[in-house]
């Protein structure tokens, strides 16, 4: 499979097919400003490394990796729901894309980088949760920022409505130390508190579980990281909603797949739609939410 897939969609020195952690199918963008791992399964980037720097990406060394369950870490795409479906209780957390195979799709070469479309599609949808005939896209492309951008098209001939994240999980030297950005002054759901709505008056600090889902916002965040030494600049588009989780111990220790320490070496910032951010997406529609990320020196 994998010399398949070099010999039809492998662009020598700047992409190629192997198998990564836990023998699952990824590809490897390679750009002289960055390297990036993105995994079939749930077409989920796992991994990206700015040259001469160090991982970005927190993934959990207890994480499921096989082709099977979701990947804890990276950036996994939650679609077509995020979070709990009221109406359909049994339905899995954050949708079935995660848990899905994407295929390969175009290459690509451009000023910005080197990128490849993955896709996975429900032309014949079998599921009694999700009935719509859909295509999803997402572009992964890499260069001195990475780029992640997940479209959604209806190919059936009646609307539905969307929810959807880019779930990113960053690795921090020091979540509690951690100096996050661009949050401040707006209004949140706190899960932690069951959804109750508040007021974000300065920027949030890690202490224990963070659950929070900001409402109305399309602002850009940054995570500065004294003890990596670096700032994270996240921007995103086709959402106004972020949410911000760190699990804290307790929760860390109750996942299978979450090492118990890890919650101190990570924190998620996800480019989400949900709530009232929820898409509607007309026949022959798109919607397109897309994170960009990009990693400075911390001066
Ligand atoms: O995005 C935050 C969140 O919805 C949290 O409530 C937490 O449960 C997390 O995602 C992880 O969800 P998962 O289904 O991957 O365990």
């Amino acid at each position: 499979m994998i010399e398949t897939l070099n010999r039809d969609h492998g662009l020598p020195g700047r992409l190629h097919f192997e198998t990564g952690p836990g023998d699952l199918v990824c590809v490897v963008l390679e750009h002289p400003a960055s390297r990036c791992r993105v995994a079939l399964h749930g077409g989920q980037v796992l991994s990206w490394v700015p040259a001469g720097g160090e991982e970005v990406l927190f993934l959990s060394q207890t994480s499921h990796l096989d082709g099977v369950r979701s990947i804890r870490g990276g950036v996994p795409i939650c679609w077509p729901w995020f979070g709990n479906r009221p109406d359909a209780p049994d339905s899995p957390q954050h949708g079935f894309a995660r848990t899905s195979s994407f295929r390969v799709g175009e290459a690509f070469e451009n000023a910005a980088g080197v990128g490849i479309e993955l896709e996975f599609d429900g032309a014949n949808p079998t599921r009694e949760d999700w009935p719509h005939p859909f295509s999803l896209r997402v572009r992964v492309s890499v260069g001195a920022e990475l780029e992640i951008a997940l479209e959604t098209r209806n190919t059936g001939d009646r609307p539905f409505t969307i929810g959807a994240a880019l779930h990113t999980y960053f690795r921090v030297g020091d979540a509690e130390r951690l100096a996050l950005r661009g949050l401040a002054g707006g209004e949140y759901l706190d899960k932690v508190r069951d959804f109750a709505r508040d007021t974000q008056h300065e920027e949030p600090v890690i202490r224990g579980e963070v659950d929070r889902v900001y409402l109305d916002t399309e602002a850009s965040c940054q995570l500065e990281d004294a003890v990596l030494g670096r700032r994270i600049d996240i921007a995103k588009a086709g959402s106004r909603t972020t949410v911000l989780w760190n699990p804290g111990p307790e929760q860390a220790a109750a996942m299978a797949d979450f090492d118990d320490e890890g919650y101190r070496e990570m924190v998620c910032v996800e480019a989400v739609n949900a709530f009232d951010d929820q898409r509607i997406v007309a026949p022959g529609g798109r919607h397109t939410l897309s994170t960009r990320l990009s990693v400075s020196p911390l001066g």
